[in-house]
């Protein structure tokens, strides 16, 4: 089957054949039908996140169940799936607390399947799937617990993008701030997900929503998502502007999704007393954050990581297609191009200039 591949850092993939092992006990062979251009991918591109290379990018996607290993139940062929990119053991003590998205064993085995093996290869040259994953290629072997049954007929476009930006971002609002009704946010970098972290802030009732970014074209968007103020960050002091917008006070809940040090401390500084910051973006492994502790005490600001919309895969996204199919989320508008996987390099080009909302490949 054909796939994209990256072999080092900072050089295009390279599209080639790869050879696919069959799916031993408890794993789904899927046909991949969408793959979301996510920017945590071009972490690993650029260098800033490190993977084992040869390395099939691709952790935003949905497919159809080919084939089926030794005591699959969930699935069958022909079934449609959403792909997690944090499959799941269901045993260690963050599954069993109702963190799978810290599932242990899955850190553990990262780079390789749950059995420490891999079904990729180019003859003997073992190809690390990403986050078991790997859905920049036509066909992928993943955990069962990695694949959520999808009702008939669900898009799949839509449903991969579920498996990253939607879960992301309005599981960040939803179960890792739990923002409520009434309470100003600001969001910073608002692409594929800090706008679904403004769509979540939206559900929940947030009454002000500030859109913080570098390009107005985003800015723009991000108003038919709910966003209810923006502030260009491209010039001028965003936490300022932020504070102004906020009496003075500053933001009950902000959101980091950029990934760096500097919108982190934006993030920050943002915040009123007694709010939180909720770090979403993957900064370069290399960053640091100086946060000053006597303000941290003082304003009793909470700081707070939120890793896959601190979700539970099997149960929040079958929500996210609850929340898609009853209108109550917007998933279509976010999806503004399409690619065939031989584009996916001017794909992530694109993802890196202005361009706005999100891209999905579609055509493998
Ligand atoms: P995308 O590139 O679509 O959005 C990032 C946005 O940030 C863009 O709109 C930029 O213009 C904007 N931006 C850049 N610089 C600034 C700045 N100084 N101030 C304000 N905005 C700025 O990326 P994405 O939405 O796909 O991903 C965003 C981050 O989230 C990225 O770091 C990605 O790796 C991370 C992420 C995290 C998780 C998780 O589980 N926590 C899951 N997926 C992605
Ligand atoms: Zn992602």
């Amino acid at each position: 089957m054909k796939a994209a591949i990256l072999y080092e850092t900072n050089q295009p993939l390279v599209i080639e054949e790869v050879e696919l092992d069959p799916p031993k006990k408890g794993e789904v062979h899927v046909k991949i039908g969408a793959a979301g251009v996510c920017r945590s991918d071009l972490h690993f591109m650029h260098g800033d996140a490190i993977i084992q290379t040869p390395a099939i990018l691709g952790h935003e996607g949905a497919g159809t169940v080919l084939d089926v290993g030794e005591g699959v139940t969930s699935v069958k062929p022909g079934d449609d799936v959403i792909l997690s990119f944090v499959p799941n053991c269901g045993r260690c003590p963050y599954c069993l607390s109702g963190r799978a998205n810290l599932c242990d064993l899955h850190g553990a085995t990262s780079g390789t399947l749950f059995d420490g093996t891999n079904r990729l290869h180019i003859g003997d040259q073992y190809i690390t799937p990403m986050g078991k994953v790997g859905c920049f290629a036509q066909e992928s072997v993943v955990p069962e617990s990695g694949c959520i049954l999808l009702p008939k007929g669900f898009p799949l476009p839509q449903a991969a993008l579920i498996g990253c930006s939607v879960t992301t971002g309005v599981g960040a609002a939803m179960y890792n701030a739990e923002i409520k009704p009434g309470s100003t946010v600001a969001v910073f970098g608002v692409g594929g997900v800090g706008l679904n972290v403004i769509q979540g802030a939206r559900l929940l009732g947030a009454s002000k929503i500030i859109a913080v970014d570098i390009h107005q074209s985003k800015l723009e968007f991000a108003s038919k998502f709910g966003a209810t103020n923006t502030v260009d960050a491209s010039s001028g002091d965003s936490v300022a502007k932020v504070k102004e917008l906020t009496d003075g006070l500053g933001a009950d809940y902000t959101f980091e999704v950029f990934g760096s040090s500097e919108t982190v401390l934006n993030a920050y500084h943002s915040v009123k007393k007694g709010g939180q910051v909720i770090i979403v973006g993957i900064a370069p492994i290399t960053a640091t954050a100086a946060i000053d502790p006597v303000s941290l005490v003082r304003f009793e600001r909470t700081v707070k990581g939120c890793y896959y919309g601190s979700a539970v895969p099997s149960i929040d996204m079958p929500t996210m297609v609850t929340l898609y199919k009853t209108g109550q989320i917007d998933i279509d508008s976010l999806i503004t191009r399409e690619y065939s996987l031989d584009e996916i390099n001017q794909a992530y080009k694109d993802l890196d200039t202005t361009e706005i909302g999100r891209g999905v490949i579609t055509k493998f």
